[in-house]
């Protein structure tokens, strides 16, 4: 008690231990006398809970009060990971919960063990979307961000002998502990029916289902900030009435809960197939589900935030909110927001089309032609026949402008419109109605903006110069470096004397001064080495393969794409096993020995991108087994890839690989985490890349490749059969089709990278030209790598030189240069 008293810190984590019991006895979830680590987690997340509630309702007052502009953050996609250390963590209380789980027999580690990530989105964008509301918070903005309550997130991935399996993903088997159910935010979203046209000639969109969407909030709490926003994920919902009972009692029972299951089906998978009809049409449903049930949302907010007589006039609109679509999967909120202000507030065409163009932006996050989305106009008309009729209005005012105004345009016409009216195949080109309406336009790096700029939008830049911008992507501090790498943090703060860097990052090219010094190069040096401890013991337990943590760990870890060569990275690795298979014994105890770890999730009916998860493990089996070798060659396919298995690799790389075809790859934001944690790149000149080797020196940077504008003559040149492959190119395919990897037949993945027509082959993705150049940049990390005191320093200056890349400045540029937002903070 005496020691209580003198030392605060004691006194909370009694409180906390306290308050953790509490809901471990009281929390209507499991039986009273169990605390087993789960109940543990359980009740560690309510205790951590209430305190996020008390500074949501307070941020959330506050915001009420002064009425900001408030940005409000719309994605299909957020890639949550664990939320528990985090919190804590940004609420600065590790050190109390720590010690409260001690005193309940517990360490916060093997607590914080239990959570499951909540995978809400597919990979980049998504994670992005979860940086950024992090930023959000602890930059005390008034933003907030919407989403879909998904019961299933991203499947699990199994490694099986067949290659990847997907499972289904289960977040809320039990129940997720930091979501608030709100069951006064409720709105009604409509599909299919048909539009009304009223005596006075205003239109009106009923009939059809209608599905209820009910709010979850999860708070997200800034870093050592009392804000704390909202991250609001919409669940669909029948209402009672909607049972048939009649149906129900003559044992119809299917038919009686027909828009029971037609509801439930909306938030059940994140992106289900879409090969099919009905896949298309729920995805679509999903699309507009989010947008109409936050624009509703956004909207009532406006009116309640009204202080002075009477409603707020809707011109004032655009200086209180500002939405930003995270791709185009929210394009819809364009023409929704159009019917809302038309159909149910009756505003005129030109008012409501003033009010939208200003309040909308669009952020691009890729140019891959296959991503670019394209809804079929009929599937459109029937889901949602009213925005149908105003995505047409659109489209047929923005052609009549520039056929007034920019003759020269004309020809053009055919691909910067809206609908393509091609008649084999009507759609909506959701990226031009992006662009025609939003104010703001931006890509996700400096490269991406230019080929967005320069090929993508080109006519579209010479109507409107000023809209498009360049927003170049980042990652929170806070989870990718001070969390997931506790030691390292420590050395970081020791040397520049403060710890301002967690939400100041550029004050880490303070570290350059130091980056010869080798009192810090063996603090860091022991810090990387206890990251990769950790990381091989994580390894050995998920995949049975031991590692050896003095070889280099070479990583590649993103979303398994033929454009980011994942097929390069192993096919050097065959190459690399080939040769030392050749070598002779003291020859082989020359070499750098390697641990080259791949992971990543395929697309389920992407089949080549399969293909090579199967190669790779089957290099594995296969070189991990050879007594003559695997001392000095590893590879680990590391299974089911995510927000947490990313915060154990990413503190234990070394070297990491960032290899896509130069001018595909938008950004890339692993590659940001992977700089920050002291790891060196091997990459192209593409996507962030080139912003990151600006920043942290060249000659840190293991740059090889083509560059993106030489990207289309070396695709022509290989059509026109003048491309001479490199011999250790030719070397490399034989081996691994020889049977030497198995019996699977590697034909068809590997004839990609032959022929010389079509995307997806005659090697499209410029792997046999990349290869030569890609083969020496390894040589050259081997080299390097021998050299100890010189590897640490590239490290050490590949930390100081990431500052750019924090989200607080990308978010602090957009809040400046596209949303016109200011700090909010609770006092
Ligand atoms: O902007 C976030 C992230 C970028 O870092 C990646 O380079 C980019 O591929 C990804 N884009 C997408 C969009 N769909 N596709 N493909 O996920 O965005």
């Amino acid at each position: 008690k005496v020691s209580e008293k003198a030392n605060p810190e004691a006194n909370e984590a009694t409180e906390i231990a306290g308050n953790i019991i509490y809901h471990a006895k009281y929390s209507p979830h499991f039986s009273p006398l169990k605390f087993g680590p789960e109940q543990a987690l359980y009740a560690t997340a309510e205790s951590l809970r209430d305190r996020l509630i008390q500074l949501w309702n307070e941020t959330y007052l506050h915001f009420h009060k002064v009425d900001p502009k408030q940005t409000y953050y719309l994605s299909m996609e957020y890639l949550q990971g664990r939320a528990l250390t985090n919190a804590i963590g940004n609420l600065d209380l590790n050190g109390p919960y720590a010690d409260a789980l001690r005193k309940l027999g517990y360490e916060l580690e093997e607590i914080a063990e239990q959570e499951k990530d909540a995978a809400l989105g597919n990979g980049g964008l998504g994670r992005l979307a979860s940086c950024f509301l992090d930023s959000m918070a602890t930059l005390n903005l008034p933003a907030w961000g919407y989403g879909l309550r998904y019961r299933h997130g991203l499947f699990k991935q199994l490694i099986t002998k067949k290659g990847q399996e997907e499972v289904a993903e289960d977040w809320l088997e039990k129940f997720s502990p930091w979501e608030i159910v709100r069951h006064d935010v409720v709105f009604p979203v409509r599909f299919f029916g048909h539009v009304q046209i009223n005596p006075d000639g205003s239109r009106k969109w009923v009939g059809g289902d209608v599905v209820q969407a009910l709010a979850y909030d999860v708070p997200i709490p800034g870093f050592k900030t009392k804000n704390t926003i909202s991250l609001r994920l919409w669940e669909a919902k029948a209402r009672a009435e909607d049972l048939d009972l009649f149906q129900f009692n003559e044992g119809e029972y299917e038919l009686a809960a027909q828009l029971h299951s037609r509801a439930q089906q909306i938030c059940t998978v994140l992106y289900p197939g879409d090969a099919t009809e009905n896949g298309k049409l729920l995805r679509l449903k999903q699309q507009f589900f989010l947008c109409s049930a936050s624009l509703q949302d956004i909207i009532s907010r406006f009116n309640e935030r009204s202080t002075g007589e009477g409603s707020r006039k809707w011109s004032e609109f655009p200086s209180k909110v500002a939405v930003q679509m995270n791709d185009t999967h929210p394009t819809l909120a364009i023409p929704e927001l159009m019917r809302l202000l038309m159909d149910d507030n009756g505003l005129g065409w030109d008012e409501a089309w003033d009010v939208t163009s200003k309040t909308v932006a669009y952020t691009n996050h890729t140019v891959l032609p296959e991503a670019l989305e394209k809804w079929s106009q009929s599937l459109m008309r029937k889901l949602l026949p009213r925005h149908m009729e105003i995505i047409e209005e659109i489209d047929k005012r923005f052609v009549q402008t520039i056929r007034s105004t920019r003759v020269d345009l004309e020809d053009k016409l055919s691909s910067l419109s809206i609908l393509d009216h091609n008649p084999q195949k009507p759609v909506v080109r959701m990226a031009n109605l992006c662009v025609v309406s939003s104010h703001t336009v931006n890509g996700v790096a400096q490269l991406h903006s230019d080929i967005l700029k320069d090929e993508l939008f080109a006519d579209y830049v010479s109507i409107w110069p000023n809209k498009f911008q360049n927003k170049t992507n980042g990652i929170t501090p806070r989870r990718w470096l001070r969390f997931c790498s506790p030691e390292l943090s420590d050395i970081i703060t020791k040397w520049l004397k403060t710890d301002k860097w967690i939400t100041d990052l550029d004050l880490l090219t303070g570290l350059r001064q130091f980056a010869d010094n080798e009192e810090l190069q063996s603090e860091w040096a022991s810090a990387k080495a206890a990251n990769k401890q950790r990381l091989a013991q994580y390894i050995e337990r998920v995949t049975g393969v031991s590692i050896d943590t003095n070889s280099l760990f070479d990583i590649q870890v993103k979303r398994i794409h033929e454009y980011k060569r994942q097929l390069m990275n192993i096919l050097g690795v065959v190459y690399r096993f080939k040769k030392l298979k050749e070598m002779k014994p003291e020859e082989r105890k020359k070499t750098t020995p390697r641990t080259v770890m791949i992971g990543g999730k395929a697309f389920a009916t992407y089949t080549n991108a399969k293909r090579i998860v199967k190669l790779v493990n089957d290099v594995g089996d296969v070189v991990n087994s050879d007594p003559e070798v695997n001392e000095y060659l590893k590879v680990v396919f590391v299974p089911n890839y995510n927000v947490t298995v990313a915060e154990m690799l990413i503190p234990g790389s070394e070297l990491s690989q960032h290899i896509s075809t130069a001018g595909m790859e938008a950004s890339g934001t692993s590659n940001m985490k992977f700089a920050l944690n002291g790891c060196l790149i091997i990459g192209t000149l593409d996507g962030a890349n080139v912003e990151i080797r600006e920043e942290i020196g060249e000659e840190n940077f293991f740059l090889f490749g083509a560059t993106a504008d030489q990207v289309p003559r070396l695709r022509k040149e290989r059509e026109d059969g003048l491309f001479k492959p490199d011999p250790r190119f030719e070397e490399a395919k034989q081996f691994a089709k020889s049977g030497v990897f198995g019996t699977y037949d590697y034909g068809p993945l590997l004839d990609s990278l032959e022929g010389n027509t079509g995307y997806g082959r005659g090697d499209y993705f410029l792997v046999g030209y990349d290869f030569a150049s890609y083969m020496d940049a390894q040589a050259k990390v081997d080299e390097a790598y021998k050299d100890r005191k010189r590897w640490l320093k590239m490290s050490i200056m590949s930390t100081a030189g990431s500052g750019k890349f924090s989200s607080d400045r990308t978010i602090g540029q957009y809040a400046k240069e596209i949303w016109n937002i200011e700090a909010c903070p609770v006092p």
